[in-house]
């Protein structure tokens, strides 16, 4: 028989902890290209279309190939990538510094529920390990690095979402089974890597992936809410709660996994 009871969470981290995407990943790509003198703007619509592919070094490629083309660009760009994306690194870790992005509503007072009731937590993500590094040390303290017991993330994989690579990954490195977890996404290419990994998937969405399709998701919700802020519900069944608890996901869960 199955072992279906609910043990771990996993996250995604880009747009489901925080809304990364739009003033950090997008400013540090910029801040990249303007210190290598590229002559490139990412303006807030164009980064929206670019999001189609994960991870930066391969975003940069793509809009190479399907956007700004390769006039004004050194000869060498492409062996410049990994560097320019280093130097995007740094920015993108020294505006988390800053304190400008904070976490999403709901996240830490889910995490420190999920915690005190043994849950196991793991990261899954197409980001630097050095983003996600960054983003709790300078939301949560750096002593939360130690909730989780993976953080999955960047090149470990070499295939990046929507392959589930990265999900199959944590799962092995925890010795969970996927009907053993929730993943938590917020974006198409998301939720086609954490049901690659046949994980049952709740989804926040944010202002770049709200129209996406989220075909599959246990629930779609705009975000975890909190006490005095509900969530609200985009699809699927929040059982008369207002917001996400370990409560509510273990319902869940139990509803996509008996
Ligand atoms: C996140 C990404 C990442 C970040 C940038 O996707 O695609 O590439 O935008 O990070 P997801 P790097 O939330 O689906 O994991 O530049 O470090 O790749
Ligand atoms: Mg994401």
């Amino acid at each position: 028989m199955k072992n279906t009871t609910l043990k771990a969470l996993i996250f995604d981290v880009d747009g489901t902890l925080a809304d990364t995407e739009r003033d950090g990943h997008r400013v540090a790509f910029n801040a990249a290209f303007d210190e290598y003198g590229i002559d490139w703007h990412w303006d807030v619509e164009l980064y929206g279309k670019l999001l189609a592919v994960t991870g930066g070094k391969e975003r940069m490629r793509y809009c190479v190939t399907h956007f700004l083309g390769s006039d004004n660009l050194p000869e060498n760009f492409d062996d410049l990538v990994p560097e320019l994306h280093a130097a995007k690194t740094r920015h993108y870790t020294e505006l988390l510094a800053t304190g400008a992005i904070p976490l999403r509503p709901g996240v830490e007072r889910l995490l420190n529920e999920a915690r005190d009731l043994g849950f196991r937590l793991a990261v899954a993500t197409t980001t630097t390990p050095e983003n996600v590094t960054a983003l709790f040390s300078h939301t949560l303290g750096e002593e939360s690095l130690g909730w989780f017991e993976v953080i999955a993330a960047g090149d470990i994989v070499p295939a990046k979402k929507p392959a589930g690579d990265i999900y199959t990954y944590a799962l092995n490195a925890m010795d969970l089974k996927p009907e053993q977890c929730l993943a938590f996404e917020d974006s198409r290419n998301g939720i086609l890597s954490s049901q690659d990994a046949n994980l049952t998937t709740l989804i926040t969405v944010n202002g770049y992936t709200q129209d996406d399709d989220f075909t599959g998701a246990a629930i779609v919700l705009d975000n975890l809410g909190e006490p005095d802020q509900a969530f609200n519900v985009l699809a699927g069944d929040a059982h008369g709660h207002s917001m996400v608890d370990c409560e509510l996901l273990t319902k869940i869960h139990q509803q996509h996994n008996d």
